[in-house]
């Protein structure tokens, strides 16, 4: 079991800053007070911040002050990721009423409001990284990086062949590049973000991107195996969902014990990454103690 001890603390001392600062954020934007209330209604429900968290750990484990541009390509980045869960949960996709233990966005705010909302977490997330005082090489880097995650190349559409997937079992490739794209690829601009805040070289930054889409792979297995052995109070969303309803998952297309060895050698690949780029003078002891997010629940 990873002790998980210092990265607690970090996550103690860090996260509140990276709160007030989404807060802050969302406190200038100047549209409707509705729609200002659905976006930070979703953005304050909380959630894990693993992926802002991924960003902040790889600046941390370089020495790179955590100043408000961190914070602010870190907030960008949960944005993006806060947009994507408001339209996910809509009755058109995945139809939610629970989410991040709260009745979902457009639950309370309406569909209109919440597809709004979601619109306007999207484009702030973009427009945020151009507010920066990051030099604007950098900024443009981000931004392009931002996009083909998120876009019709990346989280789109993974989620586009999610639910055109519905209909027909996947082959486990077909499964995997689904959720590369849905799931994993935020998550690998989130090593990749983070990369270039600290002027990684181009080893560090292959190691980096690999170590994303390992962490993104298994946080997808993951996903899968907890919806079978999980409960909805620890979740805070609705278990069992995908058995019920004969979704395309690991544990579906594998067996549970297949699923858990699928995780256990990704997480293996990922904890290589680590040992690589710790050769070239990261800290990896938080990273490494951010695995043990994978751990029985
Ligand atoms: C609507 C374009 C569009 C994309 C939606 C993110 C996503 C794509 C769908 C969510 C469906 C889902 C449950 C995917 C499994 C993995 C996942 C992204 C879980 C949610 O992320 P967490 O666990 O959530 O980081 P919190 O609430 O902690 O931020």
């Amino acid at each position: 079991m990873e002790d998980k001890t210092q990265l607690a603390d970090f996550q103690a001392e860090v996260l509140p800053q990276l709160e007030t600062h989404m807060g802050k954020h969302l406190a200038t934007l100047n549209s409707a007070p509705k729609l200002k209330k659905a976006m930070s209604y979703s953005i304050e429900a909380g959630g894990k911040r693993i992926r802002p968290l991924m960003i902040l750990l790889i600046c941390q484990a370089r020495g790179r002050v955590l100043d408000d541009d961190v914070l602010s390509v870190a907030g960008s980045l949960e944005f993006m990721h806060t947009y994507s869960l408001i339209h996910d949960d809509l009755p058109e996709m995945d139809n939610d009423d629970l989410r991040r233990g709260k009745p979902t966005n457009h639950k309370v705010f309406g569909q209109d409001i919440a597809v709004l909302a979601g619109d306007a977490l999207l484009t702030e997330a973009i427009g945020w990284l151009a507010e920066t005082n990051l030099a604007p090489e950098l900024q443009v880097k981000l931004i392009k990086n931002l996009s083909q995650a998120s876009g019709a190349n990346g989280m789109v559409a993974g989620q586009t062949g999610d639910i055109l997937g519905e209909q027909k079992t996947l082959t486990l490739t077909e499964l995997m590049d689904v959720h590369r794209k849905k799931t994993g690829m935020l998550l690998e601009y989130a090593c990749v973000a983070g990369g270039l805040l600290v002027n990684a070289d181009e080893q560090q930054s292959e190691n980096l991107r690999s170590f994303g889409q390992n962490f993104g792979l298994a946080f997808q297995i993951y996903d899968d195996i907890l919806d079978v052995v999980s409960t909805t109070e620890k979740m805070g969303k609705k278990v069992h969902k995908d058995l019920a309803e004969n979704k395309n998952t690991f544990p579906r297309l594998l067996g549970l014990d297949q699923a858990y060895e699928a995780l256990n050698e990704t997480l293996e690949q990922a904890r290589k990454n680590l040992a690589q780029l710790a050769k070239t003078g990261f800290d990896v002891t938080l990273l490494a103690q951010l695995l043990g997010y994978f751990e029985a629940k």
